[in-house]
């Protein structure tokens, strides 16, 4: 059983002008395409062949003998989760029990705000940023190239890809820009508050 690149959940152009049509080709069709690939041919053959790929990202975490297969199962996974934190006309405020939990783990969103900012200014290099569950608190991380929340006891709720090629065609070296983007226009509370739901 393989794991399959999802479709991105809306067309190509849907997210301008804030990211471009060739950024989500590039991404998608190409580097996300890749991880996935990459993934399903080191994975064949192994005792984990066959296991949902979040159990062999759970799996294998830090092994260092099994990094390639590692790397590009959470990467694969890490880009399905990005494409779906993010929506035509998105940004604006989380409503109901995300905004609730928002305000009693961060004091206010503003506060929220304020370190997923920093969290993804401060990532150096390559990686992501996270709005995470762990326990019944929620917390902002970030992690390093492909790791991944699912393997240290975290709820993953939200994520932003601050790897270049998610923003250099369209921001160049202005990470900051494009992060002030990702929240004002492009997050997709829907989403996270439905991770939150099902967590
Ligand atoms: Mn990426």
């Amino acid at each position: 059983m393989s794991y399959e690149l999802p479709e991105l959940p809306y067309g190509y152009t849907a997210l301008e002008p804030h990211i471009s049509k060739s950024t989500l080709e590039f991404h998608h069709d190409k580097h996300h395409a890749a991880y996935v690939q990459k993934f399903n041919d080191a994975v064949k053959g192994t005792d984990l062949d066959g296991q949902p790929i979040e159990a062999v990202i759970q799996a294998i975490a830090g092994d260092s003998s099994k990094a390639g297969l590692f790397n590009n199962a959470a990467q694969a996974w890490n880009h399905s989760f990005y494409w779906n934190c993010m929506k035509p006309q998105g940004g604006g405020l989380p409503t109901g029990a995300l905004a609730q939990k928002i305000d009693d783990s961060f004091g206010s969103f503003d506060a929220f705000v304020t370190a997923f900012k920093e969290a993804g200014a401060t990532q150096f290099g390559s990686g992501w940023a996270w709005l995470v569950l762990e326990g019944d608190q929620l917390k902002v991380t970030k992690t390093s190239n492909a790791e991944n929340p699912l393997s240290m006891g975290q709820i993953p709720l939200l994520t932003m890809d601050v790897w270049e090629h998610a923003y250099y065609l369209d921001y160049q070296s202005r990470r900051p820009d494009y992060i002030s983007t990702f929240l004002n226009s492009l997050v997709n509370w829907d989403f996270v508050a439905q991770n939150l739901a099902n967590a």
